[in-house]
């Protein structure tokens, strides 16, 4: 008897190509690192997030010793918030993202490349399925995820 393999999960993550990603003008090099890894992106809008948006985005940190910091740093110009979906999206945007610290990111990771600091270290991703639910519903409404067939790079 054949047993089927097991289907991949297909999932929803939260991307954010934070204000140095921007600023530097390294935004569409970034997207592109996403559409190589097969993330189909399917929402996305640029915003300056304010400070009351940025404290409630990071409000896992708010104890951290960089938390202020931090929320100044996510205020400081705009960002490009998406969400992009595949097999294992969770986990293969955290691996296209790479180590939090650039300087221990791998080599070829959106971090490794571009990231200035380990502040300012160009994108967020959702860490799990559960964080990446509530993460999109704080950006985006479900009507402004779209549908649609993609090919991505085949
Ligand atoms: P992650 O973005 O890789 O999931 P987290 O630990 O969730 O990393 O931290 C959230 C964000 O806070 C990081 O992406 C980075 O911008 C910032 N951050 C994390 N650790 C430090 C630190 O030690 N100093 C300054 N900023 C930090
Ligand atoms: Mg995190």
């Amino acid at each position: 008897m054949l047993i089927a393999p097991p289907t991949m999960a297909i999932e929803r993550t939260l991307s954010i190509l934070k204000p140095d990603a921007l600023q530097s003008a390294v935004a569409g090099k970034i997207l592109s690192k996403f559409e190589e890894a097969g993330l189909k992106p399917v929402a996305m809008k640029m915003l300056h997030l304010t400070q009351q948006e940025a404290e409630g985005f990071y409000a896992v940190h708010r104890e951290r010793p960089f938390f202020k910091s931090l929320c100044a740093y996510m205020t400081s110009g705009p960002v490009i918030v998406q969400v992009l979906e595949g097999e294992n999206a969770v986990a293969k945007n955290r691996e296209v993202m790479g180590a939090t610290n650039p300087a221990n990111a791998a080599e070829g990771t959106i971090r490794k490349l571009f990231a200035k600091s380990i502040e300012a270290n160009s994108v967020h991703g959702s860490d799990s399925t559960e964080n990446a639910r509530m993460e999109i519903a704080y950006f985006f409404a479900q009507t402004d995820l779209v549908r649609y067939e993609w090919t991505g790079r085949k």
